[in-house]
């Protein structure tokens, strides 16, 4: 494979707030690498709306059904659990994959909530963790700009408020910031330059508390 020096595909993450362009560039990266390169990438989307426990957050979100709190934030990290064969196989194939939201909007969305930190964490300790996590930060402005809510659960300005402020919380060294207020080529170009900078370790690494 001519997938960097380890042969083994890459992980990237898309994070942001709703609105902030980032489903848009996943799919122009998945675009670009599979145009560019031999070994490909894949889309993988959380949630997962497909899989079982991803059909039950979809009526979820949907209002068709509730869940309590703490109940809702296990079904979306068993819904990752769920695809973690899938992102490690891919992987090892040497084929790169590109997440649209993560273990972050888990962790952020349920503390923006008011759920403990250490109990949310809990649920993803153990998953594949990304080489690169690409957080697309926007302004209140510019996503209003760009159209209203929608009619899903959870598009609410205030909790999109706490998540921002929790997200903040969870950087670490593999983040790097998009400035998503820019038009969509320069975000495009901005995602590249990221993707060719990716440095990885020999073997992916877990998610830890
Ligand atoms: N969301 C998403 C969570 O609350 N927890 C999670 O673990 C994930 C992955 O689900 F409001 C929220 C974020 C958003 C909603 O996401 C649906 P999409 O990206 O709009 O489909
Ligand atoms: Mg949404």
């Amino acid at each position: 494979s001519e997938n960097g020096t380890s042969g083994r595909g890459a992980l990237i993450v898309f994070e942001g707030m709703d609105r902030s362009g980032k489903s848009t560039q996943a799919r122009r990266l998945l675009n670009h690498i599979n145009a560019t390169t031999k070994h490909g990438a894949i889309l993988q989307p959380f949630p997962d709306r497909n899989e079982p426990i991803g059909q039950l957050i979809d009526r979820y979100l949907k209002r068709e059904i509730d869940f309590s709190e703490k109940a809702l934030h296990l079904a979306f990290s068993a819904n990752r659990w769920q695809k973690e064969p899938l992102i490690l196989e891919t992987i090892d194939k040497g084929v790169d994959v590109i997440c649209d939201r993560y273990a972050f909007s888990g962790v952020a969305y349920s503390m923006a909530k008011g759920l403990d930190r250490s109990w949310v964490r809990q649920s993803d300790v153990g998953l594949p963790r990304p080489d690169i996590v690409l957080y697309f930060e926007v302004s209140p402005e510019v996503a209003k700009s760009r159209g209203g809510f929608g009619e899903e659960r959870l598009e609410k300005e205030e909790l999109q408020r706490n998540v921002a402020k929790e997200m903040q919380g969870l950087r670490g060294e593999n983040w790097i910031i998009i400035n998503a207020n820019n038009d969509e080529d320069t975000v495009e170009r901005d995602v590249r330059i990221a993707y060719e900078n990716i440095i990885k370790t020999k073997e992916l690494g877990k998610l830890t508390e």
